[in-house]
């Protein structure tokens, strides 16, 4: 029996053993890629968003439905702090993701950009989940996304494209749509909208005009962002088709380049960019919010549509039934 008991000993010592190493090689993992979260997030304990705004991590929210005009004036412009041009509120159901209204941007005239600023408390982490379609015969334009930027407090009025970041003024992550006219967008990219990106201002970027950070590694600059970058597809979403926007910032500890973008679609992670530099001080944050599209070229049905934006300090996820 004690022959029988000892193998068994054995046994249990090879288990405890093996169980131990897998453990270290886990946890090495784990400390080298914090893995981001995919699939539903916050947004999934408020069905429809409602009562979002009220969840401790919500900064800022917008579903367009409190518009009693027509469009953005500057008597009525919803929770944001500026908007720029012309933004129309739709009552077409097929152009509302939910509820009833939703925002329209048309470009008629160029060059133009249309957007809404929001300036909110400076965050070290910050998502912006969003819901977006383009026209079915959407011909492509040189911007359409969500910006997070980087600024000091109270710098809502300054316009930092062109500039290379110092890393005390400012920065940007985007989720933009890589315009196939653009001079750095690969042949490939030849169907509007464009594959999606992270158009970004940081301080290892190539010349004045941001990086282009696609899925598949930076294309239009000379930091390759490290080794631990997994490369993963470049994806071009369908036109007419309502998808589920969400981009993050974490800015880098100054001194470090240990900042991170990432971007899903669909509660999918499309990209997650690793070993970003945005900033020199800590009091450089994400602190505004700006919803915008710019149009370079004029052409028919240069049309977008918005709705159901939240703004969080943790993963949101898509709307919930
Ligand atoms: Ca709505």
């Amino acid at each position: 029996m004690w022959f029988m008991e000892r193998i068994h000993s054995a046994k249990m010592l090879i288990t405890i053993a093996l169980l131990s190493i897998c453990l270290c090689v886990g946890a090495t993992e784990l400390k080298d890629k914090t893995l981001l979260p995919e699939g539903y997030g916050l947004a999934a304990r408020y069905p429809g968003d409602m009562g979002i705004f009220g969840d401790k991590a919500v900064v800022f929210s917008e579903n367009f439905e409190g518009f009693k005009g027509e469009r953005f004036t500057r008597d009525e412009m919803g929770g944001w702090d500026n908007f720029y041009h012309n933004l129309i509120i739709t009552r077409d159901k097929e152009n509302v993701h939910s509820g009833n209204q939703a925002l329209m941007i048309r470009h008629n005239e160029v060059p133009r950009t249309h957007g809404a600023v929001k300036e909110i408390a400076g965050y070290d982490t910050l998502f912006v989940r969003f819901y977006m379609k383009f026209h079915p015969q959407f011909p492509a334009t040189h911007h359409a996304g969500m910006y997070i930027r980087g600024g000091q407090k109270g710098a809502l009025q300054d316009n930092p494209t062109g500039t290379k970041p110092t890393g005390a003024d400012h920065f940007s992550v985007t989720l933009d749509h890589l315009f196939p006219g653009h001079g750095a967008s690969p042949e490939e990219n030849d169907t509007p909208p464009g594959w999606i990106y992270n158009y970004c201002y940081h301080m290892d970027q190539k010349d004045v005009y941001g990086d282009i950070i696609l899925p598949t590694g930076n294309q239009h600059g000379t930091h390759t962002l490290g080794e631990d970058f997994i490369p993963r597809p470049n994806i071009n979403p369908q036109r007419n088709k309502w998808y589920c926007y969400e981009l993050m910032v974490i800015c880098n500890t100054p001194g470090q380049h240990d900042g991170r973008a990432a971007i899903w679609i669909d509660g999918e992670l499309l990209t997650e960019q690793p070993n970003l530099s945005f900033r020199t001080v800590e009091s450089l944050k994400a602190r505004f919010v700006t919803l915008s599209s710019y149009s370079s070229r004029k052409a028919e049905n240069n049309i977008m549509w918005y709705d159901d934006i939240v703004v969080a300090t943790e993963y949101i996820g898509p709307m919930a039934d």
